[in-house]
């Protein structure tokens, strides 16, 4: 009787106090998409390699008390159209990009696409560079200076390296997460609906005030 009880009030806690959030994670493919959304999931290393995304897996994750949904999105070229609507509601983007192909031309390329995007204006970004296990890789600063990260504005942008098959570094990216997951999503902006400490950007346009495209069903 008790334990039921105390099952039924975290239940209810869980309900009122957890916090929500929605993450898209995006990168050519290969680049370990999935393979991070099952590091952050259990929190250990992924020896096996996983089956290609066709279209899109959707995951909930629970970490402390919040919440993750993760839409992880095929990479595949004729699927990276659909990319921004699985970003127009998320609280932040993950861009995952394989550190150990040291040429990001194409990874470069779709990212200024997606950074371009009116509709994902103030998004907060995280670019991961994947693979640290493997030598050589591009470090965070290498990664910083391809992708031309610093000339990214109207938004929070940060960089970290990970190995998402050995689970490295995922505690980073985990904070990153709970920091965002309070952010309104754009949908929920005003036109005008920048938040106090983001600075209107030179390269991005304001989110327009008409409500975003659903994701494809
Ligand atoms: N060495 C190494 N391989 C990885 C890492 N993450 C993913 N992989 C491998 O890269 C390949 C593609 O991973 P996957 O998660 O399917 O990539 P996705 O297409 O971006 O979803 C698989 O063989 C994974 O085992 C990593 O951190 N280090
Ligand atoms: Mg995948």
């Amino acid at each position: 009787m008790f334990q039921w009880f105390s099952g039924l009030l975290t239940s209810i806690k869980e309900f009122l106090f957890q916090k929500q959030m929605e993450v898209a994670v995006i990168g050519l493919q290969n680049a370990g998409k999935s393979t991070l959304v099952q590091a952050i999931s259990e929190g250990r290393p992924v020896p096996e390699a996983l089956l290609p995304t066709i279209g899109y897996n959707v995951k909930s994750i629970k970490k402390g008390g919040l919440s993750i949904k993760v839409w992880d999105c095929g990479g595949q070229q004729q699927l990276r159209p659909q990319w921004v609507q699985y970003c127009s509601e998320a609280s932040c983007i993950l861009y995952v990009v394989d550190s150990s192909m040291l040429d990001l031309e194409e990874s470069l390329r779709e990212l200024r696409t997606i950074v371009a995007h009116p509709q994902l204006a103030e998004i907060p970004l995280l670019v991961l560079g994947n693979k640290n296990d493997l030598d050589p890789h591009l470090s965070v600063g290498q990664l910083v200076a391809q992708l031309s990260l610093k000339s990214i504005t109207g938004r929070e942008v940060a960089c970290y390296s990970i190995s998402a098959k050995e689970a490295r570094n995922m505690d980073s990216v985990i904070n990153f997460l709970i920091k965002h997951a309070e952010r309104r999503r754009p949908s929920a902006n005003s036109a005008s609906g920048a938040s106090p400490s983001t600075p209107p950007s030179p390269l991005v346009t304001p989110a327009p005030a008409k409500a975003p495209p659903r994701r494809p069903e």
